[in-house]
């Protein structure tokens, strides 16, 4: 009786211990948005509260952020942006990697890029409109999901292209998990490996 008490008990640490953890993929590569390589003057790093690193940017339509990253393999690369969208005239980006195809694709961006939008439901926090609240996105509508074809592993270069003035943009996540959400999975908080 008394063995059978301790593997209970073992067994409900161990659940404990999973739901506290947020089981990130174990291929997940996470940027922060201010740590780019070239951030142009149209583009302003903010303080926010809640923002990982305490930081976030804020870029104006059009204007071009780089970063520089290690792709670890080709493939199909799904991706996340964890934002925060005062409201709906400030809750979108684009974001692209140079030499790999996004899908869907928005053929308005100025260089190929997949379009991130905030829509009704997309955070898990709120039941509405996602505005004023931390959340991770990953497409245009509630359960839409972005990928980019990249053809070779290596050093990789990303943007992310302003479109709406006031979208603040905290962290990009990339997995090839096609079936993980982060919005769930960190319930709006930031990622961290
Ligand atoms: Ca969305
Ligand atoms: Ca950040």
């Amino acid at each position: 009786m008394k063995k059978f008490l301790v593997l209970g008990l073992v067994l409900s640490l161990l659940m404990v211990a999973n739901v506290a953890m947020a089981a990130l993929p174990d291929d997940a590569i996470i940027i922060e948005a201010e740590n780019a390589v070239k951030i142009p003057s149209n583009v302003r790093i903010v303080e926010k509260e809640g923002a990982s690193g305490g930081k976030a940017i804020d870029a104006d339509p059009n204007a071009i952020v780089e970063y520089e990253f290690e792709i670890p393999s080709p493939g199909n690369w799904y991706v996340w942006v964890r934002l925060f969208c005062p409201s709906g005239d400030a809750d979108s980006l684009y974001i692209g990697i140079d030499g790999a195809t996004p899908t869907p694709e928005d053929a308005k961006a100025p260089r190929r890029a997949a379009r991130i939008y905030s829509a009704p439901g997309d955070s898990v926090n709120t039941n509405g409109e996602s505005w004023n609240v931390w959340f991770w996105d990953a497409g245009m509508e509630k359960g839409a999901t972005t990928y980019f074809r990249v053809r070779r592993g290596g050093p990789a270069k990303m943007y992310i292209i302003g479109r709406e003035s006031g979208t603040l943009i905290d962290q990009i996540l990339f997995t090839k998990d096609k079936d993980y959400n982060a919005e769930v999975d960190l319930q709006g908080g930031p990622a961290a490996k």
